[in-house]
């Protein structure tokens, strides 16, 4: 009939929670149409006719914040435990953003506590960038923009389901460019081609199509008609995308909550959901600069070689670590007495160096150590810290340690039985952040020791597309018993409250800026702790999809992220490892981490021309961190990414839509890396404008193109746009000591002979300097002057700082004199080829301190 007339791509399949034959499906009063294709995979056989009865929308009515209505169903839907009638609360809560929730008006079901619990923005909503429509019956709605009438969703395209295990809402998309819903292993943007993720916190090396180890609910439209969807459910949630383009976003339990937030470009739709999950915290200096880890550094004395070996080589390092060899028979919070009984001085001494020391905590309590010799579970067993199975009995699983408990750190008394660990811990070994690993939460066992009840928590109706088949695969049973509810609801959030804990006792313990570094995640980590994206191996495609992985957590408000430099996994190769250091001078976290069993891969084991292509990399890096620091500022301060995908900052260049192979840092350095094996040269995609390389001026005229660059095993690409100035610092081997050094400046010149820069300094680990106006922010302009010059100095309120060089890209004609602080500079130096112009202020530069 006409009611099942709708094209392949737009069929919303009607038996998502189970196949169902041609009877089965007519029984739903579904449209029953088999393709030539397998039914796996491609576009359903059985789909909902065009208007599915289901909910009937009653009058809207003003509430104070918005509109609310009552839906009803009269006849239940094919699914158990039906929801009848439901509250829809319509609520416009800024100009660029429609927040809307459907609950159960009889019972309260569960809601995550941790969003929004601070939110920004505009409140004059008097001309909102939105309009919405209700189709009443079946229920559904149409959001629009209304400077242009085009719709931005529309979900009358499929039912709305809400039953108490399973609840679906089906919406079209006005562009197939989306990016979001991690973590997964994709490309920037998702394929749409009847694809599917689940978002299930789960202990997985990343690999195609698996769920990993944390859960962004949220996606973004990248073609400048910006619009995102963020659900406020901890649970799992699985998406299913299809080409119309349309997605259908199906849960197994909580309310069904979205925010949609309209831009209008896609950097304030950003913005738009940092005002919501909360803007990221700042972090401290130094650990923007190198980390190196690995597990098996079985001794102090080993650790402290490595330490030795990277100055010998000249190489910077910041920040050195050690993985789970340090504890006593893995235990967290001991150490072990032979091969780490001089741990406390072997940090002393690291102080000395001016570097700093980080160690990993897994969540993981060991319950088998005899009573009386393991304070942590002892203390935390007299204070019912931990999560609890289904009949109120202490939840053991396997971890490294052996059997386990596992703190439950939605309990305030969680919280401070935390901190009293951390404290006594950090009272014998000074570390100056924490690793929180292994906190999905992982398992080694199924459940628990004892498994897990047959229950419909842990088999629920509806068995989810994730890895295992089961909730409880790989982690607790999630009829588990939280403070705040079952594990069920509270499982993605687990390692989102384990940061909070840990930065909280962090702060207390040290007060200074906590170092927080998790593996799993939640919208609003950011605001808590770095990331980096898990077991990676030591292979060119892994290579490849570190830069998605590392853009996407930008998008998701945790900027400081990186993968494990040189990979995890598996042997690296010199070449391998080079290319990888050159990117990972490039994520905004950036540690070279390696497994147990793997050939070393520390800078210093690898050929002369290896090190020197790595130490000029994180030179490099070094050198950059005045200007990355400040981009981590304005994160901080207002929002926005650092490591930062092209479509972001080009949203009307459809050439840059999909790329993700370069990347910027802000808007004004363009990151070119080689990604494949053997290639001694790369072909760069350069916005319209010109571009000039950092290395040596060289200015690139672009229209929109891609450039051939050569890329020897010693050189990254990254060039600078038109029009910036980048504050540089001559580096060292800690930032320590580079933080003493002269600042620089790069002034990138634009065509019409202008650029302008910032740099925001503080003293690198004080709390909130921002916030208490503890920081010095000078903007930079250059502007041409008729070969004069006028160069001012930083002054005493940077710590008696000096700036040293400048060099001017992009001088079209060599200068005759120039001039600084009233004197004729002598040694400046002009190139008529590449047009730069070294010790060249040829152009006022106006220092402004706010
Ligand atoms: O089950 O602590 O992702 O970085 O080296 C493996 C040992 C546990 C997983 C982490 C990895 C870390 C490793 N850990």
């Amino acid at each position: 009939s006409d009611q099942c007339g709708i094209a392949v791509e737009s069929r919303i399949d009607c038996g998502r929670d189970r196949s169902l034959s041609r009877a089965d499906c007519e029984g739903r009063g579904c449209c029953y149409v088999p393709l030539p294709q397998s039914g796996l995979g491609g576009p359903p056989w059985c789909f909902y006719p065009v208007r599915y009865p289901g909910y009937k929308m009653g009058p809207l009515l003003p509430t104070e914040k918005g509109q609310r209505a009552t839906l009803a169903r009269s006849e239940p839907s094919y699914l158990p435990r039906d929801i009848p009638t439901l509250q829809l609360d319509v609520m416009p809560e800024t100009l660029g953003r429609l927040h809307l929730t459907l609950k159960d008006p009889a019972s309260p079901r569960y809601e995550v506590p941790f969003v929004t619990s601070q939110s920004r923005g505009h409140k004059d909503i008097q001309n909102p960038l939105y309009d919405v429509d209700f189709q009443p019956d079946p229920f559904g709605f149409i959001v629009r923009r209304k400077s242009n009438g085009r719709v931005l969703l529309n979900t009358t395209i499929g039912p709305l389901l809400f039953a108490d295990q399973y609840l679906q809402l089906s919406t079209s998309m006005a562009s197939s460019a989306i990016s979001g819903l991690g973590e997964h292993y994709t490309p920037i943007t998702l394929d749409l081609n009847w694809s599917s993720v689940s978002l299930w916190n789960r202990d997985m090396a990343p690999h195609r199509s698996a769920n990993l180890y944390g859960s962004h609910p949220f996606f973004l439209q990248c073609d400048g008609y910006s619009v995102l969807l963020l659900s406020k459910m901890a649970y799992y949630v699985e998406v299913f995308l299809q080409p119309a383009p349309a997605l259908t976003w199906v849960t197994v339990g909580g309310i069904l909550d979205f925010y949609i937030f309209l831009g209008p470009s896609p950097q304030s739709v950003v913005q738009q959901y940092h005002e919501v999950i909360g803007y990221p915290m700042m972090p401290p200096y130094w650990s923007l600069g190198f980390h190196l880890c690995r597990w098996g550094y079985t001794s102090t004395n080993i650790t402290r070689t490595v330490v030795q070996l990277m100055r010998q080589a000249k190489i910077p390092l910041d920040v050195q670590w050690n993985d789970l060899d340090y504890a006593d028979q893995r235990r967290v919070f001991t150490f072990d007495p032979q091969r780490f009984g001089d741990l406390p001085q072997m940090v002393e001494e690291f102080h000395q160096l001016g570097m700093k020391y980080v160690l990993i905590l897994d969540p993981g309590i060991s319950s088998a150590s005899p009573p009386g010799s393991y304070k942590p579970f002892d203390d935390g067993l007299k204070r019912g810290v931990f999560i609890k199975n289904s009949t109120g009995q202490i939840l053991i699983g396997k971890v490294w340690p052996g059997p386990t408990a596992f703190p439950d750190f939605t309990n305030p008394t969680t919280q401070d039985w935390w901190m009293d660990c951390i404290r006594v811990f950090h009272s014998k070994v000074p570390v100056d952040g924490l690793w929180i690993d292994m906190n999905e939460p992982s398992n080694f066992v199924q459940g628990s020791v004892d498994g897990c009840p047959d229950s419909d928590l842990e088999k629920p109706p509806y068995t989810p597309g994730v890895i295992g088949g089961q909730l409880n695969s790989g982690t607790l049973c999630v009829s588990a018993q939280q403070y705040l509810s079952n594990h069920y609801n509270l499982h993605n959030l687990y390692g989102l409250t384990e940061a909070i804990a840990t930065h909280r006792a962090l702060l207390k313990v040290k007060s200074t800026r906590p170092f927080v570094l998790s593996r799993s995640s939640f919208p609003g980590l950011g605001r808590f702790s770095a990331h980096w994206t898990g077991d990676v191996r030591s292979d060119w495609e892994q290579l490849r999809f570190s830069i998605p992985g590392v853009l996407l957590f930008g998008l998701y408000g945790i900027p400081l992220v990186g993968a494990d430099v040189c990979g995890f996994g598996g042997d690296t190769t010199e070449e391998l490892c080079v290319r990888w250091t050159q990117l990972g001078a490039f994520y905004p976290f950036m540690r070279n981490h390696n497994d147990r069993p793997n050939a070393p891969q520390e800078p210093y084991v690898f050929s002369q021309q290896a090190q020197d292509a790595m130490r000029t990399a994180i030179t490099l890096r070094y050198s950059l961190l005045p200007f990355l620091y400040t981009l981590f500022h304005h994160t901080h301060s207002s929002s926005s990414t650092v490591a930062r995908p092209l479509f972001l900052e080009f949203p009307t260049d459809p050439n840059c839509q999909s790329i993700d192979r370069q990347f910027l840092w802000g808007s004004s350095l363009l990151i070119s890396p080689v990604l494949e094996e053997g290639a001694v040269q790369v072909t760069a995609y350069l916005p319209p404008g010109t571009w000039y390389s950092l290395h040596n001026g060289e200015a690139y005229c672009s229209k929109g193109q891609c450039i051939l660059f050569p890329a020897p095993l010693d050189t990254i690409n990254v060039h600078v746009r038109e029009g910036s100035i980048i504050p540089q610092q001559v580096p060292a081997l800690t930032t320590t000591a580079s933080r003493r050094n002269p600042f620089t400046l790069i002034v990138a010149l634009s065509v019409g002979n202008w650029a302008k820069g910032e740099l925001f300094w503080d003293d690198g680990e004080s709390l909130d300097t921002f916030e208490h106006g503890h920081y010095s922010y000078v903007l930079f302009f250059a502007q041409e002057v008729q070969n004069r010059v006028n160069f001012v100095k930083l002054n005493g309120s940077l710590d008696g700082l000096v700036l040293g060089e400048v060099r001017v890209f992009g001088v079209q004609a060599s200068p005759t004199a120039v001039w600084a602080n009233g004197q004729k500079v002598h040694d400046f130096s002009y190139s008529p080829d590449t047009k730069v112009c070294n010790k060249c202020l040829c152009f006022i530069l106006i220092f402004k301190m706010c």
